[in-house]
């Protein structure tokens, strides 16, 4: 059971991964159900990107971290509203987790929750439209 799980998260992040090089912006992509894939990269010292903006609707957010110590990847907001937290479990180097949301439009912080990452660059914004 628990291979057959790995099996499939790993093809759905292959295809995942297929669809983010069709687009030039790699980060975002419609995938086929109109599912918005949203991919973060977790590096030292940065996510991949500095602000994305996406459509409001079921958003998919896939995390790896391809960085050398452990990260994880947080959303706060939206800002000025009343506000929650979402947040990966912490990742090991090689680790990957998804997050599947409906978020209300507005912007959002997006950090990595480790102490001290976010200041040492690992910060951004996700801009959520309305509609979608
Ligand atoms: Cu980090």
């Amino acid at each position: 059971m628990k291979g057959w799980r790995r099996r499939q998260a790993r093809r759905r992040a292959a295809s995942a991964l297929a669809v983010g090089l069709l687009l030039v912006m790699a980060t975002v992509a419609l995938a086929a159900q109109q599912e918005q894939v949203l991919r973060v990269d977790l590096q030292e010292w940065q996510l991949g990107f500095r602000t994305v903006e996406v459509q409001g609707g079921r958003l998919r957010v896939e995390v790896v971290n391809g960085g050398r110590l452990h990260h994880a990847f947080e959303i706060r907001g939206p800002v000025g509203g009343a506000g929650f937290t979402v947040a990966t479990e912490t990742l090991q180097p090689g680790q990957r987790a998804v997050l599947v949301l409906e978020l209300p439009a507005g912007e959002y912080e997006v950090f990595c929750p480790v102490p001290g990452h976010a200041q040492a660059g690992m910060t951004g914004r996700l801009v959520v439209r309305a509609g979608g």
